[in-house]
């Protein structure tokens, strides 16, 4: 097929307005989203190849997630709901980075490199956030999908873990459930109601819950939810889009400021749950009684999960290998405990979750979670089998085993789906969220950004845990650290924002705040620092 039409689009409509080499980072691409609408135009350009080439539907999703509400972004959601394969980043890096009248000749070799059948259909599920752009951007991804001939079919606004479940259950011929938006409530709301019923602890346990839907399209999933869950759950929901998207609310803004949310009310001893602008992440916050902040962040989830989800297995006397997957800013408090404590093997990815998904799936049951609260539990065949047989025989735990699958939305982290799965536990055990949080005390971390002239400058090995350039970076880093009494530190440049992330941790918040601005001040220096020096905040 000769492309001269998408390339004619390419050059008159969808004119590359950047010069900057630009990369497929940790969820995609993301970026002002003034800047953005050659890059989905391409992108539509590239589905409607990925799903000829799959012979399957492939998802779009239009949405910067955490970003500020001026950013946008794109992922690419694979056949089974995985993030798009690693060699089909790199065609979207080539492809982006074309210049206009460079298109079809990129979309020819990509054709040729995957040998793909071009009379093959090429269907596209698009899903867009909130986002004021994204109904721009999703005109751009849909022109590039119709100037291949490919068909598309608009899920309007849905949050990304949706658009996840319906390509799969599209893709496998609707044996992982109904391929609509309905099917998706339907399917996770029964199953908890169900799993509900059949579990009689209540004890500590109390069904309240205040909602911070980060003022996206999550809070509009949560409210089609409750409409599901009959009366197992009293949430009310707030940061329903009255505010700025991810302004002060949201879940990446309770972890990395370690604070409370705006728009919340600051009501003592119950729970908090926020979500992030996409839907995909989760974390838990309290106040005590005393008005102090606790925060249960994806590690703190981990560990209950794989806790309960172990006690199960060995109650239904299945012989399945269950395994947790974090990556460097996981707490050290919580690899500790799950190694320690539960015994449970912990295997350390770099960030992005599909990185973390692909080394979850070694183990029979792979419980992955970010420590910002991004993760889900997957299993693998062999184990929903053993599950399915053992439940069927009545074998100890094995039906609320079964039941407990139902809940998780295994195709990706989906935060409501995570937040019902935490409710079961906590319903179970008959625990409040300070129950909970009493398993382990996490040590004392800070988290900081440094603007840099060129983020690329910084490269990583060993998961992320070090610095191989810029040249003396690691060793000052190093040498820092040292001196903080249970020190650990390391930086990484961020795959969604022009930004470089520093973690420390320590044996007190104090020393945990110094170290992340020492380290922050070593990369200012070392890695070409731009704007204000790094400071305490
Ligand atoms: C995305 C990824 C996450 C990652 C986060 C931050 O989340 O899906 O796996 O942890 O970005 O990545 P980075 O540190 O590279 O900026 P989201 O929720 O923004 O899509």
């Amino acid at each position: 097929m000769a492309y001269t039409r998408a390339e004619r689009l390419a050059i008159d409509t969808y004119s590359k307005c950047d010069t900057r080499e630009i990369k497929y980072g940790t969820a995609g691409f993301r970026s002002k989203a003034d800047q953005l609408d050659y890059i989905m135009y391409r992108m539509g350009l590239l589905a409607g190849l990925r799903a000829q080439d799959t012979s399957a539907a492939i998802g779009v999703m239009i949405t910067a997630s955490h970003n500020p509400e001026q950013d946008n972004g794109i992922k690419l959601v694979d056949p089974m709901g995985e993030m798009l394969a690693p060699a089909w980043e790199a065609h979207a890096t080539t492809l982006v980075n074309a210049p206009d009248d460079g298109v079809a000749g990129v979309l020819e070799k990509i054709v040729s490199e995957a040998c793909i059948d071009t009379n093959k259909k090429a269907l596209v599920f698009v899903g867009r956030d909130t986002r004021p752009s994204s109904n721009r951007l999703r005109d751009a991804v849909i022109a590039g999908v119709t100037a291949i001939g490919g068909e598309v079919k608009d899920f309007g606004i849905i949050s990304t873990p949706i658009l996840h479940y319906v390509v799969t259950c599209y893709n496998d011929g609707e044996n992982y459930g109904k391929a609509t938006v309905k099917g998706y409530y339907q399917k996770i709301a029964q199953a908890f109601v169900k799993l509900r019923s059949s579990s009689s602890s209540h004890g500590n346990y109390d069904p309240v819950i205040l909602f911070d839907g980060a003022n996206g399209v999550g809070a509009l999933a949560m409210t089609e939810f409750l409409n599901h869950l009959q009366d197992s759950l009293r949430v009310t929901i707030f940061n329903k889009g009255e505010g700025v998207l991810n302004h002060m609310c949201g879940a990446d803004y309770v972890k990395v400021q370690q604070k409370w949310p705006e728009g919340v009310p600051k009501t003592q001893n119950v729970r908090c749950v926020s979500i992030d602008g996409d839907g995909d992440r989760v974390i838990y916050s309290v106040l005590d009684s005393e008005g102090r902040f606790h925060m249960l962040d994806g590690d703190k989830i981990a560990t209950l999960v794989a806790d309960y989800l172990q006690e199960l297995v060995k109650s239904s006397g299945l012989k399945l290998k269950l395994g947790l997957v974090q990556t460097a800013y996981a707490n050290g408090a919580s690899t500790a405990y799950i190694t320690k404590q539960l015994g449970i093997p912990v295997a350390c990815a770099r960030t992005g979750v599909k990185h973390l998904h692909r080394m979850a799936q070694q183990f029979d049951i792979g419980v992955y979670f970010e420590a910002n609260g991004h993760g889900t539990v997957i299993f693998s065949t062999v184990a929903r089998e053993a599950i399915q047989a053992a439940a069927k025989a009545k074998e100890g735990h094995a039906e609320k085993l079964s039941q407990v699958l139902d809940v998780i939305n295994e195709t990706v982290g989906d935060a409501i789906s995570d937040m019902l799965l935490v409710e079961s536990i906590l319903h179970a055990r008959g625990w409040s969220v300070l129950d909970w949080n009493e398993a382990y005390t996490d040590f004392p971390n800070r988290q900081m950004t440094v603007t840099v002239a060129d983020r690329a400058v910084i490269t990583t090995t060993d998961a992320e845990r070090e610095c191989v350039t810029p040249e003396g970076l690691q060793d000052a880093i190093n040498k820092i650290v040292s001196a903080f009494s249970k020190g650990r530190s390391f930086v990484r440049p961020s795959g969604t924002e022009d930004i470089v992330r520093i973690y420390a941790e320590a044996s007190t918040q104090e020393e945990a705040d110094n170290l992340a601005i020492q380290v922050a001040c070593a990369v200012y220096e070392l890695a070409g620092g731009i704007g204000d020096r790094p400071k305490a905040s």
